[in-house]
């Protein structure tokens, strides 16, 4: 019986079989996955076989029996000592970051890893900046320069306030000249039609508004969320499981039941999804993966394309004569958090240490 993966929570898998049950489903312990040694062998997005599940209708006592090819996956390693990585979700068409500039601060290290191993499984992004309500004047500048940046390299970017809803419907008419919109409106547009008809993960620090942000498009998913800590101004890890949630048509009507419930029965109301998000528990890092030193610069998009101008084939741009990224990198054309992101890969080293050199 097949069925697709929708919550992971870490003992049992959700699985959402083409008859629209949802059955908890077991790993048998026999099984292991091909190739990558992983924390979990099953992801949320897989699709897979199942053993029939109980007559009793309980809907439990099912095993996980065969994963089906993924069309592509995200992973991240568990820390940069471990060699076992996490799976963070499979078949999607849309890596997403929630960042944010402060309560939580989001390093741009921990951004072009995410992008990095992004690329690397060539996996689309799209950075979404969450909490503009919150900024000062400070704040909004360097949102607008990090955009910029990113935005430069290629990468969707949008700012938005899953607070307020600033920056995330369509808008059947111009926007009005109040405070907001002083704002220079997304390029992009606003971003639930940029979410139609994809599969998208949402992922980043823990308390940057993943939960909350899932929560405006789909109320009906009414996912956890919780202020941070008053005391480190830093998520609390409320979001403990992996879960997909179809991403509804804002017109539809609220069932009276919330999408799941802890039995794990889920409903689809009327209308048919316009896509899914899959909400995850909050990351603190973003460990290296396995790749040869050479690889890292591959994955750096601006990198790559001017290191094709250094004299040696297999420059590292940490220190070759004729290095054209040393070069850009002195003529600001690369930016400096940028080439410092990339020495932290290089070097396979924790996420902090070279923030403070260049
Ligand atoms: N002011 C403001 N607060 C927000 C916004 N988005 C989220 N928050 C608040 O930030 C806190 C953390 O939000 P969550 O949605 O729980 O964060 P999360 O990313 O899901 O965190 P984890 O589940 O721990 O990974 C909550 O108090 C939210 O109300 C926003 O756009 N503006
Ligand atoms: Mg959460
Ligand atoms: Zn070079």
């Amino acid at each position: 019986m097949k069925g697709l993966v929708v919550r992971n929570t870490g003992s049992w898998y959700d699985v959402r079989t083409d008859d629209g049950q949802l059955v908890a489903c077991k790993v048998k312990g026999n099984f292991r996955l091909r190739g990558i040694r992983s924390t979990n062998p099953v992801a949320v997005g897989d699709w897979v076989e199942i053993t029939p599940p109980a007559s009793d209708g309980s809907g439990s006592g099912s095993f996980i029996t065969e994963i089906h090819d993924r069309r592509n996956y995200i992973i991240r390693r568990a820390s940069n000592l471990s060699k076992q990585s996490h799976i963070i979700a499979a078949n999607i068409d849309l890596a997403c970051l929630i960042v944010t500039i402060a309560h939580p601060e989001t390093s741009t290290t921990f951004i072009d890893r995410f992008l990095a191993s992004a690329e690397a499984y060539r996996v689309p992004v799209a950075l979404i900046f969450n909490k503009v309500d919150l900024y000062d004047d400070d704040e909004l500048r360097y949102l607008d320069a990090i955009m910029h940046l990113y935005r430069l390299l290629g990468y969707p970017c949008f700012a938005v306030s899953a607070e307020t809803g600033e920056g995330i419907e369509a808008v059947a008419e111009a926007p009005s000249q109040g405070e907001a919109s002083q704002r220079q409106a997304n390029p992009e547009g606003p971003l639930r039609p940029f979410l139609q008809g994809k599969t998208s993960l949402f992922s980043g620090n823990s308390g940057v508004g993943k939960s909350t942000l899932l929560n405006r498009l789909v109320p009906e998913a009414q996912a956890k969320t919780a202020a941070l800590s008053e005391a480190h101004d830093q998520g609390l890890h409320t979001t403990t499981f992996s879960e997909m949630y179809p991403l509804l048509p804002a017109s539809v009507t609220v069932p009276e039941r919330p999408l799941t419930v802890p039995e794990g029965s889920l409903t689809v109301p009327e209308g048919s999804p316009e896509g899914y998000i899959i909400d995850t528990p909050g990351i603190r890092g973003f460990g290296t993966f396995d790749f040869e030193r050479e690889e890292v610069s591959h994955f750096f998009r601006e990198i790559f394309s001017i290191g094709r101008d250094c004299r040696f084939g297999n420059c590292t741009h940490t220190h070759e004569p004729g290095c054209a990224v040393l070069a850009a990198l002195e003529n600001h054309e690369i930016a400096e958090s940028r080439y410092r992101s990339y020495l932290s890969m290089l070097e396979d080293e924790d996420e902090s240490k070279y923030r403070e050199k260049y």
